[in-house]
Parts: structure tokens; C-alpha cells; sequence
């Protein structure tokens, strides 16, 4: 197995981490405040995030994972012959176990902010696919990805489930889909999962689920920037919000302050009234037609979707 992992989050002190605390504090002065989502993943956050694909309520990891088993061999004829197969924000690398055995590349990589996680997981699919060269890359996806020089220009397959497109505003939804049609390159492609919109009640389940792990997910968001900037959030003052804007159709999620409150951190503070809330999360959910065209203005010559019996969920193969 191959380690490689570049951009390694950079220790406390560096500009880099300077700019990012300065960033977070930025967000967090505005009215109303934001916290950027990609702060939900820190190793408690992936655990968390691990057992809310595994929540009845949260139908999106296992209404994808169902389309990829039952149409898989339809989806490996549609991509044809895949050199290296390339999961950004793979996480614990679970849905391309379902790819591997169809699909024969030679190199998988593995893409996620969370380093050390990836890692972890593309070492253990190194030890289940004898042969598979695999490696891991620590990076933000929203920057365009540098590969490691070992992984080969062509027969590049792009793999990017789970419907994290959704999570980026519709601007920075195409922004990544042109970056994702670069890095698969000539005669690559893309192979995509999407959330489609719903009832709503079945949605705000998804996001609202009764064990309550969805709200830790959030409120655990405010650990890791106390970590990051030195705040002093007290995650007791703090409750889970999530609802389906209608108008933008998307899933929001919040937290709101429980009581008028003070956090403060090396050179800044702010006040919160009660019931003021930090916007957390959107997530998009697009009809179908809708994304079939982003696709085509993204620069993708051909799409073709498998979506389940409700309509829920679509896995789309695009060429670069
Ligand atoms: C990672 N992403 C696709 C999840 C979603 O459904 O938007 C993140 C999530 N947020 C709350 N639950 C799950």
C-alpha cells in the first residue's frame, strides 16, 4: 500500500492556521453567524456522522448503497474500464467497497478533509483487496485536488457519493463539478450521487432524528472550533435546528442559542440574544432535470441516472 498524504492539517501557529482562525472568527461576527460546515468533521464529528448513515431516518446512505448493489452492473457497463478510481470525501471508505469487485482498477485514492481518517480507512481496504494499490490525500476538496504523481492521467472514474454536492451553494456546486470534470480529464468520468427533493416530513427526519445523534453532530461542530480558535462555546447553552427551506430547496440546519449568552475567544467575542441562531448547514436537494443540466453547463458530455422506486436518490454516470 501506498501512504502518501499531502496538506496534512497544519499545527497551530503557522499562517495557514492563523488565516483559518481568523476566518472562523470572521463567520462567526456576522449577523447572522455562520460556522462553515466542513467543522463537523473532526474524529468525533466522522464517528458521528458514521452513525447518522445509519439511522432509520436518515434514508440517503442506504437508498444509495441499495442503487449501487442492485444496478452496479448496469453503472460498471455505463463507466467501462477504470485505471483509477478517485473517492473524494470518502470518509471511511464504505460505498466504493461496493464499486471494487466490478469495477477492477488498478489504484484507488481516497480524498477527505479528515487525513488521518482516510488513511485509517484506504490502509484497511488495502488489506481486503490484495493487489489494489491505494492512497490517502488530507485535503479540502473545494481546492483543486493534487494527486499524487503514481496515479495515471487516463481511465480516471471520480467517485463522489452520499449527495455532499448538496452541501455547497449552487455556485460552488458547479465550481466543484468543473473541478471534478478536470480531474477525471479526457475520457474520465464522474460518478455521482444525489439527494432529490421529497415530502418534507420525510426530509426534516432525515436531519431531526430521535436519538437526538443528528443534534450532537451539530453541537459537536462547536468542540471542535473551541479546539481550532480557543473559544470558549459551552455546548449545554446550544440546540439543533434543522427544517427544509421550501424556497431554495434545501435543508438548513442551525444552532440556536438557548439563552442570551457571551463566547469569547483570543481577540474577539460576541454576544448572542436568546434564541439567536449560527447557520451550520444547507443541503441542496435538486430535481433531477435540474442537476442533468448543471452537469452539461459544468462541461460533461453525457449523463445517464439510476434513481430507486420513490424517486429519492439518484447515482449519475457523466463523462469528463
Ligand atoms: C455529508 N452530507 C451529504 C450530509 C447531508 O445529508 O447533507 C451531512 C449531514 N448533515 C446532517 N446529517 C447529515
Amino acid at each position: 500500500a501506498l501512504r502518501l498524504v499531502p496538506n496534512l492539517p497544519d499545527p497551530a501557529g503557522t499562517p495557514e492556521a492563523l488565516d483559518e482562525r481568523a476566518a472562523i472568527a470572521q463567520e462567526l461576527a456576522r449577523t447572522p453567524a455562520r460556522i462553515s460546515a466542513k467543522y463537523f468533521y473532526d474524529q468525533r464529528g466522522c464517528e458521528l456522522f458514521e452513525a447518522i448513515t445509519r439511522l432509520p431516518e436518515y434514508y440517503p446512505t442506504r437508498t444509495e448503497k441499495a442503487l449501487l448493489i442492485e444496478r452496479g452492473a448496469e453503472i460498471a457497463q455505463s463507466v467501462g474500464p477504470v485505471t483509477s478510481l478517485i473517492e473524494l470525501g470518502a470518509g471511511n471508505c464504505e460505498k466504493v467497497r461496493l464499486l471494487l469487485p466490478a469495477l477492477q482498477p488498478r489504484c484507488f485514492v481516497g480524498v477527505d478533509i479528515a487525513g488521518d481518517f482516510v488513511q485509517g480507512a484506504v490502509d484497511q481496504l488495502a488489506q481486503e483487496f490484495p493487489g489494489l494499490e491505494v492512497c490517502a490525500v488530507g485535503t479540502d476538496i473545494t481546492a483543486p485536488v493534487t494527486l499524487p504523481a503514481q496515479v495515471a492521467p487516463g481511465g480516471r472514474l471520480v467517485f463522489y457519493p452520499g449527495s455532499s454536492i448538496g452541501n455547497f451553494n449552487p455556485s460552488g456546486a458547479m465550481t466543484l463539478l468543473r473541478q471534478m470534470r478536470a480531474l477525471a480529464g479526457q475520457g474520465g468520468g464522474l460518478l455521482i450521487g444525489i439527494d432529490l427533493p421529497k415530502a418534507t416530513a420525510v426530509l426534516e427526519a432525515a436531519y431531526d432524528d430521535a436519538q437526538g445523534v443528528t443534534a450532537e453532530f451539530n453541537v459537536n461542530a462547536l468542540r471542535h472550533v473551541n479546539r481550532l480558535l480557543g473559544s470558549d462555546f459551552d455546548t449545554s447553552q446550544w440546540e439543533h435546528v434543522a427544517f427544509f427551506n421550501h424556497a431554495r430547496s434545501r435543508i438548513e440546519m442551525h444552532l440556536q442559542a438557548r439563552e442570551a449568552l457571551q463566547v469569547r475567544w483570543p481577540g474577539g467575542e460576541r454576544t448572542f440574544a436568546a434564541g439567536e441562531r449560527i447557520h451550520t448547514e444547507n443541503s441542496y436537494k435538486y430535481p433531477l432535470p435540474l442537476f442533468m443540466q448543471m452537469l452539461t453547463q459544468a462541461g460533461f458530455k453525457t449523463a445517464r441516472a439510476w434513481t430507486d422506486d420513490n424517486d429519492w436518490f439518484a447515482v449519475i454516470h457523466a463523462q469528463a
